[in-house]
């Protein structure tokens, strides 16, 4: 446990002592009051809170809505960490202003029409026997039937998909235990082909169904040939769940509409919500995707219906591969167990869950034990003799999530209408507990909970409305995300999250140990194809080629420039910038847009991007990096001319400016050299300090160390560059290369101190308890607003304190905790002349102060790096 932590948990037990000694002055207590806070409150923040530079146990994929993107946020700390660009532009990224990422966008258009937002509902994790495997993360649009695929290696969207039969989607993505294939299941039903059919022929034209796609895992792509579609009633198909374990082979989807009630509103019939809630009972579809998956190989067994493959329903009835299963009214979730053996259903109209046993449902399919078949001639399997139990929870179940005890039953359902999360035994089918949340809660996320490995720790209700949580910011609130902690015997809420960014259906978590994430790419990759781009230039390369009316930019961007800095092209050439960021070091992106021509790219290190615009204006348009990336960002430019060839440009007349006399220009350019030859003492420094301690031992520090070296590696044929102007006499351009060398200098300083900051915390030796319990009394006394380690400052350096008085140890402790004591002492009266300050009493106890002489003593152990 962290020092901060047990403060906090002194505190709550009520240990009225801890707390006046630890904070001094009831300073926790100023704050409870001021903010109006409970030990309660204090203990959900403890839980949450993570200090600067901390980490998060889990990461959640979260939907966003009608974003048409993914929210990434860690948890305990619920702190948004990235949107990913997926069905929809989003600029930042680049997503959908460049030319790759306008690529696979456009995988997305449906019947060659662009479709630019997007109903994300299901994030998937790919699994490995059932276990998430942090590979690929999938999701779907449900009002353009969509799924798409991102890379978990570094978070970007690399492929879409469009469902080639069904109009809406809704039961996926879920993947099959080991990714083979994704369960994608219908919504709302329609002819599977695009041709009108009248909604009288509903029963005979329209079609709900599953679509199973294959996915290679290792290459992380659906492959839409070997895909194909299981027909099945027009039930209005909804949420789905992929057997695992013992129900490996089977998938679940159930349905709402089992009325097939067509509506009609406008010709006085009953609207759609009543006709559709009428039956007792929708049922709970049941396949078996992985004999189907055989079937659908041979032609005799599909249909083909605008290019891609259907099972039509006989077939599958014929093999045994497809039943039904009455279910309590208009069902919502399906949960399959982490062992695949029980399959939880929630009734959105019923107060039950049901839990239907794998064992009882495969008997009754062995047996033929039917209770009769649909119109369509599908088995209808007993729901008495297949169910294991049903709960009373509330009212509207959801979705369920599964426990770190779900051997014994432990498992979480959202109610909607009652805003709770209900805590209760899959097995006993009794109630264990009840979380209120705010207010109508959709889907809850637990961690790894709908693996075959749940973590327990967490449960994030992902409520639907906000209404009275935050401050007013007008008519639409955000959504709002709880975090609930589950680990005792009782539910605690911990923390309530804004959601901005659209209706995040549901989110999926995952341990962050198991994300293995890029740090840079291989110099000149495409990053949405991961193979080398076809536009890659290195450093030397660059260059700009015409072929036709095609103007080529073979660029380059690094601290702190474009190169190159000036195109020039003719109204109407097509102009396609590829730029390659030279980068190595960690996080040093660059942006780059062209003024006025609404492209925009993001450069991370080693990226290479292309973007094509056609230069239909003519002027002069800046473009620019648009990260502020060094201290020379602004600089960080160029000139776009777009010249119209059928004009006559006159020139203007040029402007007589002042001119620096010669003696002035001397000047300028000594100052300059000398102002480098400093500037390089403080660099030389800096290198010695990381060559004697062995930078190359650590890789982080030594990629560092590499790139710094790299821009220092520039200076010389700059110099060679000043030095030859010097001789030909043009001190103006060598003054130019001179102020280039400076730059390269403060690249260099900048990035090698970086280094030397790291370098220090690897070296250093570690700290003891005691030491960091006293670093953190010495920072949180606030020592540090005097002291300096290593220097001289508004109070003496504290290196080598213990060493500069008889019994060092005890005379400082005395100092420290009775300073006025001590003002008369002659050394002490000197120093209080010198700095013109007295060392007040900070209220420190015996052992902080203890703990603070350690923290001394390891300083002066390691004096040599300060
Ligand atoms: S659905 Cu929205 S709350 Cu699309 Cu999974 Cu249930
Ligand atoms: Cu590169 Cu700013």
């Amino acid at each position: 446990m962290s020092y901060r932590l047990s403060r906090f948990a002194s505190l709550v037990l009520g240990s009225a002592l801890s707390v006046t000694t630890l904070f001094g002055a009831g300073e926790l207590d100023k704050v409870m009051k001021e903010r109006g806070l409970t030990q309660a409150d204090l203990l959900a923040a403890a839980k949450t809170y993570t200090p600067s530079g901390g980490r998060d146990k889990y990461i959640v994929f979260s939907s966003g809505g009608q974003s048409g993107q993914i929210m990434v946020y860690g948890v305990p700390s619920m702190r948004i960490l990235k949107y990913i660009g997926v069905f929809t532009p989003e600029p930042w990224q680049g997503w959908g202003y460049d030319d790759d990422t306008k690529k696979i966008l456009a995988q997305g258009n449906i019947r060659g029409k662009q479709i630019t937002w997007g109903d994300t509902h299901h994030p998937a994790l790919s699994e490995t026997a059932g276990k998430y495997d942090g590979k690929w993360l999938v999701i779907n649009d449900k009002a353009n039937p969509r799924l798409a695929v991102i890379d978990l290696a570094d978070f970007v969207t690399k492929q879409i998909v469009v469902n080639p039969v069904f109009k809406s989607d809704h039961g996926g993505a879920f993947f099959t235990p080991n990714s083979e294939y994704i369960l994608e299941a219908c919504q709302y039903a329609a002819p599977f082909d695009n041709n009108y059919h009248p909604i009288e022929e509903y029963k005979e034209t329209y079609r709900g169904g599953v679509t199973v796609w294959k996915f290679d895992h290792e290459k992380g792509k659906i492959i839409p040939e070997e895909s194909f579609t299981i027909e099945m009633p027009p039930y209005m198909q909804d949420l789905s769940d992929s057997g695992k374990a013992a129900s490996n082979g089977w998938g679940f989807t159930n349905s709402f509409n089992s009325e097939m009630y067509t509506g009609g509103i406008e010709k006085g019939l009953p609207p759609f919500e009543a006709g559709m809630s009428r039956n007792d009972t929708d049922f709970l579809h049941m396949y078996n995707w992985k004999k189907l998956a055989e079937l659908a190989k041979d032609d005799k067994n599909v249909k083909i219906i605008n290019g891609h493959r259907v099972i039509p329903m006989n077939v599958a009835i014929k093999n045994d591969a497809l039943f039904l299963i009455p279910e309590p009214k208009s069902p919502h979730g399906v949960d399959v167990s982490p062992d695949g053996k029980s399959i939880v259903v929630c009734g959105k109209l019923d107060t039950h869950a049901t839990v239907y046993d794998f064992d009882k449902l495969m008997k009754a399919i062995k047996n033929k034990d039917y209770v009769g078949k649909d119109p369509y001639g599908i088995p209808i399997l007993d729901l008495k003799k297949t169910m294991h139990c049903q709960a009373e929870l509330g009212l509207g179940p959801l979705h369920n999530q599964y426990g770190k005890n779900w051997k014994d039953g432990e498992i979480y359902t959202s109610l909607y209408v009652d805003s709770q999360v209900v805590k209760w035994n899959y097995k006993t089918c009794k109630v264990e507990d009840r979380q209120n949340v705010n207010y109508n809660i959709g889907h809850l996320c637990g961690m790894e909970g709908k693996s075959a490995d749940p973590q327990g720790d967490y449960i994030i209700a992902l409520n639907k409305l906000a209404i009275d949580r935050f401050n007013e910011i007008g008519p639409l609130h955000p959504q709002n995300h709880q975090l609930i902690d589950i680990r005792g015997k009782k539910m605690q809420l911990l923390y309530d999250m804004p959601v901005p960014l659209g209706e995040p259906h549901q989110a999926v978590a995952i341990r962050a140990s198991k994300l293995h994430t890029h740090v840079r790419y291989k110099m000149g990759t495409n990053a949405f194809t991961g193979e080398v781009h076809e536009g890659k230039t290195l450093a030397g390369q660059e260059k700009i080629v015409r072929k036709g009316n095609h103007v080529y930019v073979y660029g380059t961007v690094v601290r702190s420039h474009i190169n190159p800095e000036r195109v020039t092209v003719n109204k109407g050439d097509i102009v396609t910038f590829y730029l390659t960021n030279l980068e190595r070091a960690q996080d040093e992106t660059h942006g780059f847009t062209v003024d006025n021509y609404n492209i925009h790219t993001s450069l991370e290190p080693g990226k290479t991007v292309a973007a094509t615009f056609k230069a239909d204006m003519e002027g002069v348009f800046p473009y620019y990096c648009t990260e502020f990336c060094s201290a020379l960002h602004l600089e960080m430019m160029g000139y776009l001319m777009v010249k119209d060839p059928n004009k006559k440009y006159t020139a203007a007349k040029k402007l007589k400016m002042a001119a620096m006399s010669p003696e002035q220009l001397k000047k300028e350019y000594e100052q300059t050299v000398a102002v480098n030859n400093a500037t390089d003492k403080v660099i030389q420094s800096v290198v010695k300090f990381l060559k004697d301690n062995h930078y190359e031992k650590y890789p982080t520090v030594k990629a560092l160390v590499v790139d710094a070296l790299d821009q220092y590696g520039k200076i010389a044929e700059q110099k060679k560059k000043s030095d030859a102007a010097v001789k030909a006499g043009d001190l103006e351009k060598a003054i130019l290369f001179e102020n280039m060398i400076w730059q390269y200098m403060v690249k260099t300083a900048d990035v090698g101190i970086r280094a030397k900051d790291l370098l220090v915390k690897k070296v250093a030796k570690p700290m003891s308890e005691a030491a960091k319990r006293g670093e953190t009394a010495y920072l949180e006394g606030g020592c540090n607003g005097c002291h300096v380690i290593g220097k001289v400052s508004s109070g003496p350096d504290l290196t080598g304190v213990l060493q500069r008085h008889e019994n060092g140890e005890q005379w400082v402790a005395e100092w420290i905790m009775h300073p006025e004591k001590m003002y008369e002492n002659d050394y002490i009266k000197s120093m209080i002349n010198y700095f013109n300050l007295k060392m007040p009493n900070q209220g420190m106890t015996e052992q902080q102060t203890k703990d603070i002489i350690e923290y001394l003593k390891w300083i002066d152990e390691n004096a040599n790096l300060f």
